[in-house]
């Protein structure tokens, strides 16, 4: 009897204390990234947990995250396979998508970033990244909000412990494969001047690609003649590549850093006189449906894959962080190159998802 009345009265004890305590949801660990290098596409240690505040955590589900999604804009083939991953994956996954166009512009897309710290609803902000400066303060904002960031396809320079993860290329190994690539294709070839259709200024896509292509063009004396920004688009590939051509007509390779602005250069080379892929070595980077059809045509000669299809993994990294479980600062996509020569390349073709 006397046990009962002592457990008894301990049991009230505890539950008047439970009272007083203001109610606080489940800190949650959420993992503070180590540095890594955008050439070593290791995944790397397990950062120090960081605490931000999640309610439904350790337990979260898919239908409690609610997603606000900053994307680019809508700049091509490779972009819209992006897009699409994302709203057909939340629909699967039962996640809450909220999704913002930035329309490539780099003020409105930190304006739409503000926008998801200020509601109230979203929980989780996934980034892709128009240029990989001007960051830092507003995702520290998101961190003080308690917002979770996470970082899909592009990467940016900010401190790591802003972010729960990376999910995405390693376009300085796309670069270096293309250079290996080029030097194939140029192999024997007497000159090898290089025209080089670069993505939009100050983008990590951009930036490391060309770095990845200079960082291996030196195995075989490739000579980068001319580099300009075509802005990923058809258009801007055909008139860079139209205003060089008119200059002079002494190239031998070009080295288009998407799909897009490959298709461009293509036009250009045709309207010149030239035949693209035989006159004129050309290589693009993403591989989309787009560029398969060009090599299957024989005006592409080697496509460098880069995969937008990033949703699912991107989700599953938004709820690990959600639920504190550490992860890799990390996550590099892996990648394949199609050439045109390739005897089995419309069945490849028929199998892709973009
Ligand atoms: O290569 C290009 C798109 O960030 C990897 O952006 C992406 C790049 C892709 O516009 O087509």
């Amino acid at each position: 009897m006397y046990h009962f009345k002592i457990a008894s009265f301990l049991i009230v004890v505890s539950i008047v204390l439970a009272a007083c305590q203001p109610l606080s949801p489940v800190t949650t660990a959420v993992p503070v990234t180590t540095q890594v290098s955008a050439s070593n596409s290791a995944a790397t240690s397990m950062p120090a947990p960081k605490v931000i505040d999640f309610p439904c955590s350790p337990n979260c589900k898919y239908s409690d995250l609610v997603i606000g999604f900053i994307q680019t804009g809508s700049e091509g083939g490779w972009r819209a396979a992006n897009t699409a991953s994302y709203k057909e994956s939340a629909q699967q996954l039962g996640v809450k998508l909220k999704f913002f166009d930035s329309q490539n512009d780099l003020k409105k897309q930190i304006a739409g970033f503000v926008q998801f710290i200020q509601d109230p609803e979203v929980n989780i902000i996934v980034l892709a990244a128009l240029e990989t400066s001007g960051w830092e303060a507003v995702l520290q904002q998101a961190r003080d909000a308690g917002k979770i960031v996470v970082l899909e396809d592009r990467r940016i320079d900010a401190p790591e412990n802003l972010y729960a993860t990376y999910i995405g290329s390693d376009f300085n190994l796309e670069g270096r494969k293309a250079a290996d690539e080029m030097c194939k294709l140029l192999e024997g070839s007497e000159k090898k001047n290089v025209w080089e259709l670069v993505g939009n200024v100050g983008s990590s896509a951009a930036i490391d690609r060309g770095k990845g292509f200079r960082e291996k063009m030196g195995d075989c004396g490739i000579n980068i003649v001319n580099t300009q920004t075509a802005d990923w688009s058809a258009t801007e590939g055909l008139q860079v590549t139209e205003a060089w051509l008119k200059e002079n007509k002494d190239v031998q390779g070009i080295f288009a850093q998407n799909d897009e602005m490959a298709f461009g250069a293509i036009e250009a080379l045709k309207n010149a006189g030239l035949t693209p892929a035989v006159d004129v070595k050309i290589i693009s980077v993403d591989a989309t449906a787009g560029a398969f059809q060009a090599m299957l045509e024989g005006t592409l000669n080697v496509a460098v894959e880069c995969n937008p299809l990033l949703a699912p993994q991107v989700y599953e990294a938004a709820l690990k962080a959600a639920n504190g479980v550490g992860q890799p600062s990390w996550v590099p996509s892996q990648e394949s190159v199609f050439h045109a020569d390739d005897p089995n390349l419309l069945d490849i073709s028929k199998g892709r998802a973009y």
